[in-house]
């Protein structure tokens, strides 16, 4: 049996990608689809996802959509791409088509609350972006708690420096904690099955010239490969790494990884906001993945995105 999933991202390529691949795999049953307002600006990251899909032809999840902004925020230059993704020329094929869905989208904390209430079985949770709407939903309707099996979010620098250079930031934290620490805290200490996919894994997951050869090769005959290549290339030159994509796949082979379970404690204030660091007496136990096998993952992406 598939395994019930709802995946909460925010838009950026890496996301798009890591949705696209839990949404093509057999082993995952996508239930819905979740869009915070953090690396992108919503309403265009929702429609943009809308277009995918209907891009793709496929049947599949609700898409919902939170306009929360992040105490926070991303930086503008990195949430403007949600823009250009959703003006892709690509996108134009989908003039004569029925699209995916209509209208503005439900409420995200509703949409997964909703999902997670009607389950048979518990839920897989990903979420490749801040824990805002996560944390907002587990607040409004905490009985949902137990039937989250797993959670599984690419978040944190663990023994690393972090990605953030913002204004009176040390270094130490990575983007999707710092976007919401407090959240993030909550969330790690309702959930009891948490695996986090931090910087220390996806720094060794860059995405090279060779693997968009590779992509581009498979193009011709794989929709999913000519877009995903679409989106590679608006971020070709920036350094860019596959993030999120990295972490829908621990879900879907977690083969490909090394974890360690550790005690990680979030700094919520100060000049290491987000930083999340171990701690030996205090914290919360976490599953950390520290390595993967780079070419067993680039295989099954490819090989994935060919399906159809
Ligand atoms: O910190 C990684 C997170 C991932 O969820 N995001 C990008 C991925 O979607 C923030 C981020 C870090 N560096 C970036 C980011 C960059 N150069 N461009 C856009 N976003
Ligand atoms: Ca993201």
């Amino acid at each position: 049996m598939p395994i019930p999933v709802i995946h909460n991202h925010d838009g950026h390529v890496d996301d798009i990608l890591g949705c696209i691949l839990l949404w093509l795999s057999p082993e995952v049953d996508l239930q819905a689809v979740g869009i915070t307002n953090g690396d992108c600006y919503f309403d265009q990251a929702y429609e943009a996802m809308l277009k995918v899909a209907t891009f793709l032809d496929i049947e599949g999840p609700e898409i919902a959509v939170s306009e929360d902004e992040m105490p926070n925020p991303f930086p503008d230059n990195w949430r403007r791409e949600s823009y250009i993704i959703n003006e892709l020329p690509l996108f134009g094929a989908n003039d004569f088509k029925k699209p995916y869905q209509q209208g503005r989208g439900r409420r995200l904390e509703t949409a997964f609350a909703d999902c997670i209430s009607h389950s048979k079985t518990p839920v897989t949770a990903i979420v490749t972006c801040p824990m805002t709407n996560i944390a907002n939903m587990l607040r409004e309707q905490p009985q949902l708690k137990s039937k989250i099996t797993e959670l599984i979010t690419m978040s944190g620098a663990v023994q690393v420096p972090g990605n953030v250079d913002a204004e009176g930031c040390d270094g130490s934290a990575e983007w999707n904690v710092y976007a919401d620490p407090v959240s993030y805290k909550e969330v790690l200490e309702s959930i009891p099955n948490i695996t986090i996919i931090p910087l220390d894994v996806t720094n060794e997951l860059r995405v090279t010239p060779e693997f968009l050869a590779r992509l581009e090769k498979q193009s011709d005959r794989s929709k999913a490969s000519l877009l995903a290549l679409k989106l590679f290339s608006l971020v070709r030159g920036f350094e860019y790494y596959f993030w999120d994509t990295v972490t829908a796949a621990a879900l879907v082979e977690p083969s490909i990884f090394t974890f360690k379970d550790m005690k990680i404690d979030i700094t919520t204030q100060g000049k290491s906001m987000g930083k999340t660091g171990t701690s030996i007496f205090s914290g919360r136990k976490v599953r950390v993945a520290l390595q993967a096998n780079k070419e067993r993952f680039e295989d099954l992406v490819l090989s994935i995105f060919a399906r159809i």
